[in-house]
């Protein structure tokens, strides 16, 4: 499998609970290497943007609300594999169905505030990391 890049985000819940340090230290166990990282507070329409694609679903006003409600970190991680990898280690969007030992099974408190968010794609996780980062800082 080759080296990949993919976007991740750790969301309010987890930032204002202090769990960076431990949510970091699951992606690095993993073998997950945080390439670029900058703790930000995202604008209601700079979340609104960044999940665009949801715009249609009942839940994209309270999603974007709860994404500017607070710090969010953003990041770049680099592995083998690293897309599928991340959303192995992130486990099920609802914590409920999430497999034991994943960060949302450990970490998050509902579907809607699960503390993290990975790409699910590599075209997605290419626009995703331009978003917030420029290559200035990537250092991988
Ligand atoms: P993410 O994009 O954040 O990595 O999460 P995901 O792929 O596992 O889930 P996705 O379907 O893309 O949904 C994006 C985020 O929207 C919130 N959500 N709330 N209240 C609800 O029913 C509901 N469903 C989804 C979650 O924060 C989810 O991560
Ligand atoms: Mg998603």
């Amino acid at each position: 499998m080759a080296l990949e890049r993919t976007f991740s985000i750790i969301k309010p819940d987890a930032t204002t609970r202090n769990l960076t340090g431990k949510i970091n230290a699951k992606f690095e166990e993993a073998g997950l290497r945080i390439v670029a990282q900058k703790r930000i507070q995202m604008t209601k329409a700079q979340a609104g943007k960044f999940y665009e694609v949801h715009a249609e679903r009942p839940f994209y006003d309270e999603l974007c609300e709860f994404m500017a409600s607070a710090p969010v970190v953003v990041q770049v991680l680099e592995g083998e594999g690293a897309i599928a990898k991340n959303r192995e280690v992130m486990g099920a969007t609802n914590p409920a169905d999430a497999a034991p030992g994943t960060i949302r099974a450990e970490f998050a408190q509902s579907v809607g505030e699960n503390s993290v968010h990975g790409s699910d794609a590599p075209e997605t996780a290419a626009i995703e990391i331009a978003y917030f980062f420029s290559g200035l800082e990537l250092v991988g």
